[in-house]
């Protein structure tokens, strides 16, 4: 028997809402009754307007709830939440920050990656497919201060659009790993250019995104949580200058600053580019 397991959107939602239960914030989140009535009643009240306003009928609202039964036996939660609104949340948390620009995290975090010296090469299978390229920067306090020993986690999707660990067959940490950058707060990463990546088209967002006629697609995109002692932590993403859907992420989370512009990399393999990381104060 030849099969291979093909990527599901219940496989990887069923991941991604395991990896959720074991990462949840929780810090000032004590239940406030008086926020909970304000946000639950705001929230009704759009929707009673939505209702209202466009005269939803009895077959529409039965195919809002089949479809949100749905979401949930796809484990798609997470992936719908991180889509359709962290955006707006991380606009919010991120207001007075002055440091760089940080962007949503989205389902596919894992925490406990390897850790690799300041020049590294991300885990990768033997002859990863995929443009090679180099990431390098400095990571630095607003103050124009290096950071020594900050950590650059870094995951992204390989030359297919996929992740290890929410896609079967890729080895646990692959294109996956937490660099620590030297003494100058100085890192160089060698990978591989990711894909543009399409969210499952399988499952209930899929569902959602073909029944409304949107696209699936979010752009070629680097991931990272950069952190070090008395700071903050930012959570980014960065992008490839030209990606065709740079412009209509479905996601709605790339920002000018977090563009990039690879260069031929100087060995000749593949492409390079530096960015430097800037962290505000704890
Ligand atoms: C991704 O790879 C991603 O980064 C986000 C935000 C949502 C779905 C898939
Ligand atoms: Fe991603």
């Amino acid at each position: 028997d030849t099969t291979i397991e093909q990527a599901t959107a219940a496989a990887s939602g069923a991941a991604a809402t395991e990896r959720f239960r074991g990462k949840q914030r929780t810090e000032g989140a004590e239940v406030d009754t008086k926020r909970v009535d304000t946000l639950a009643t705001e929230l009704l009240t759009a929707a009673y307007d939505i209702i209202r306003r466009h005269q939803v009928t009895y077959a529409e609202y039965d195919a809002l709830k089949s479809w949100l039964i749905q979401v949930g036996e796809d484990g798609e939660w997470p992936l719908f939440l991180d889509v359709w609104l962290e955006h707006v949340v991380e606009e919010v948390a991120s207001e007075n920050r002055q440091g760089s620009k940080g962007t949503i995290e989205g389902p596919y975090y894992v925490h406990g990656a390897p850790s690799l010296p300041a020049e590294a090469k991300l885990p990768a299978r033997e002859g990863e497919e995929g443009t090679p390229l180099l990431f390098q920067g400095q990571v630095r306090g607003v103050d124009g201060a290096p950071l020594a020993g900050a950590h650059v986690d870094i995951w992204h999707a390989d030359n297919d659009g996929y992740y290890s660990q929410f896609a079967p067959n890729l080895p646990e940490w692959n294109l996956r790993g937490t660099v620590v950058a030297d003494d100058q707060g100085n890192f160089k990463i060698h990978t591989i250019q990711p894909a543009p990546y399409q969210i499952p088209t399988d499952g209930s967002c899929g569902k959602l995104i073909a029944a409304a006629g949107w696209h699936a697609w979010r752009p070629a995109h680097l991931h990272f949580k950069v952190s070090a002692p008395g700071h903050q932590s930012i959570t980014t993403q960065l992008y490839f200058t030209g990606d065709e859907h740079i412009g209509d992420d479905i996601a709605s989370a790339v920002k000018p600053e977090l563009i990039l512009d690879p260069t031929p990399a100087t060995d000749g393999h593949g492409r390079e580019v530096t960015y430097d990381f800037v962290l505000d104060k704890a």
